[in-house]
């Protein structure tokens, strides 16, 4: 993805005709859309490449198994259309890197997932983000995910995965700051209801980007 807006729209729509209307009135506005789930399991894998049409796809699918089966995940997601794939680092190496390794052979994104961005993480997620991160350099991922909620986390991050890219969920809706997440050294913000589920998304979006 081409850093030009610094923001990735988190498309967690339920309906396919829904998203593919937001995707393109809202692409002006955002580098890259993050698909997960929710849209994925309702409209369908081939929303992927529909997505992928209008914008660069990161597929968010929290891979988080055993090395084989994180292998085919990855690659169908890379095979639908997506360019980049967001994987959970606490399965262990092998597991991370057999995402990294089906990312390079596609040419597409690794993105781990360090610390989240909800209140829960902080009961396991957050005592172990800086080894997920250490984990995240090992692997050579294109870069993690840290939380727009807690700069402070952003800040530490940055200091250990170095140049890595970081994206970075949880303003808005989540009531994080995208300009504080920014500074704390986020490289992209993902931004998804406080977007999509406001009367005006366009209006919504432009606010957003003027405000950073
Ligand atoms: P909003 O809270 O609606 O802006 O959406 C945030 C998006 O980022 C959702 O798609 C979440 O699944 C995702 N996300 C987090 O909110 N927190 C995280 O720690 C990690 C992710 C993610 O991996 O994208």
């Amino acid at each position: 993805m081409k850093k030009e807006t610094r923001l990735i729209l988190a498309l967690d729509v339920t309906s396919g005709e829904r998203a593919l209307s937001l995707a393109a009135s809202l692409r002006p506005y955002f580098d890259a859309i993050k698909i997960g789930y929710p849209l994925i399991l309702a409209a369908g894998l081939g929303v992927v490449k529909e997505i992928a049409s209008i914008a660069p796809v990161i597929a968010d699918l929290k891979v988080a198994d055993i090395p084989n089966t994180n292998r085919l995940i990855c690659q169908a997601a890379f095979k639908a259309g997506a360019s980049g794939v967001i994987a959970q680092a606490f399965p262990g190496k092998d597991s991370l890197l057999a995402c990294a390794e089906s990312a390079a052979e596609n040419g597409a994104d690794l993105y781990v997932v360090t610390e989240m961005s909800h209140p829960g993480a902080e009961l396991f997620m957050a005592p172990q983000a800086e080894r997920m991160a250490r984990l995240a350099v090992e692997v050579g991922a294109a870069g993690v995910v840290a939380p727009a909620t807690r700069p402070e986390r952003i800040r530490l991050i940055r200091s250990i995965i170095g140049e890595r890219t970081i994206i970075s969920p949880g303003v808005g809706a989540q009531g994080g700051s995208a300009g504080a997440a920014l500074q704390a050294g986020a490289d992209y913000i993902i931004v998804g209801r406080s977007i999509y589920g406001a009367e005006d998304p366009e209006g919504a979006a432009e606010r957003l980007l003027s405000s950073i």
